[in-house]
């Protein structure tokens, strides 16, 4: 099996601290929370950032503050994927906007669905644009599916030629309104992908600890993170993002997984 890549979904855009006292939310507390996550075994830092207020922002400097304060942290320099889901409600074009700063990776998310009480909208329209965003500044997407016809959407855009491998695929999985973090979900998914795809998944909630080590044992990848669980255990919420990843390293260590380092990782994912 490859080695494992670990994704650390630092801050999100759906929680505060007030939820999430550990939640890292300046440009600073995200650095220290990068280098922790990496010291403690991830090799991507999937980024949201905030604006002075600690609101969900796009603009550009704001992730390039974000970015600065990362790269300033972390000895070893993780691959750094914004998000261009941002908050739901956020404007297509201030989503796409954030790909002119040319990070390394970037999400691309699949649909549209219920994302909790909201409504998270991705069009076809407006995914073809991001499509075109991607190509325009070279950046490599990360294929956000929280549900199974995410994966027919993402077959589409290869069809129609905006889109090209390796594909690399996130499944987020138990958002209150698309697919369950059920193993059999996870199963019937990557048996769906095209070929030529990595995969990992993020599980929300209760379901980001199971998932991950199924995944991990079937050889996928890895994203854990106070974005998509701020609890340790039930009723004990987590102390730090690395907290979360260190019992991952932990798990995969002791089943003989070894753990891809950010250059590492870099070659999997043909980031090089
Ligand atoms: N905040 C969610 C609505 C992504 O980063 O691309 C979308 C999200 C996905 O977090
Ligand atoms: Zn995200």
């Amino acid at each position: 099996m490859d080695k494992l890549i670990i994704t650390a979904a630092i801050t999100g855009a759906e929680l505060n601290k007030t939820l999430c006292p550990a939640l890292p939310i300046t440009a600073e507390e995200q650095g220290l929370a990068a280098k922790e996550s990496v010291e403690a075994g991830a090799s991507i830092i999937h980024l949201h950032v905030r604006d002075d207020q600690g609101n969900p922002s796009q603009k550009l400097e704001h992730f390039q503050r974000s970015v600065n304060a990362i790269t300033k942290a972390c000895q070893t320099s993780p691959i750094i994927q914004f998000s261009t889901g941002g908050a739901v409600g956020e404007k297509m074009e201030n989503r796409i906007a954030s790909l002119a700063l040319k990070p390394q990776m970037a999400s691309f998310n699949l649909g549209t669905m219920n994302f909790g009480e909201d409504i998270f909208v991705n069009t076809f329209e407006e995914m073809r644009a991001l499509a075109a965003a991607f190509k325009k500044y070279k950046v490599i997407p990360e294929f956000e599916i929280y549900d199974a016809g995410h994966i027919d959407n993402l077959k589409k855009l290869i069809k129609e030629g905006l889109v090209e491998p390796p594909y690399h695929c996130q499944f987020v999985l138990g958002v209150p309104g698309a697919l369950s973090g059920e193993v059999s979900g996870l199963v019937f998914l990557v048996e769906r992908l095209p070929k030529d795809s990595t995969w990992g998944v993020a599980g929300i909630g209760r379901f980001e600890t199971p998932l991950a080590v199924h995944a991990l044992l079937m050889g996928g990848n890895v994203r854990v993170g106070l974005e998509d669980n701020i609890y340790y255990e039930k009723g004990k919420l987590a102390s730090s993002n690395a907290q979360l990843i260190s019992r991952i390293t932990r798990i995969a260590k002791e089943v003989g997984r070894d753990i891809a380092s950010p250059q590492e990782a870099q070659k999997l994912l043909n980031l090089t």
